[in-house]
């Protein structure tokens, strides 16, 4: 019982430590300007985790992302800001 209670506050815990990490606006990862950040745009902002948000975020499975994905998977993190 202890160690589930553990293991809940630390979830707690590191949550939001989790949703700030993601939080890079948009356009400084869009590095063309093309209005799509890219795998490899994605990996310059999140080296070694571009795969891992792509997963999550790229909804359309077009292997990269549009504005509105981004800002949809910023908001599912609990990040509210538009830009
Ligand atoms: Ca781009
Ligand atoms: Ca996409």
């Amino acid at each position: 019982m202890r160690t589930l209670i553990l293991s809940i506050s630390l979830m707690l815990f590191a949550a939001p430590a989790w949703a700030t990490i993601f939080d890079r606006c948009f356009y400084s990862m869009d590095a063309n300007g093309d209005d799509t950040v890219t795998s490899a745009e994605l990996e310059k902002a999140y080296p070694g985790k571009s795969e891992e948000i792509l997963e999550k975020a790229d909804t359309d499975k077009g292997g990269d992302l549009s504005h509105d994905e981004w800002e949809n998977y910023k908001a599912g993190l609990g990040i509210v800001e538009d830009h």
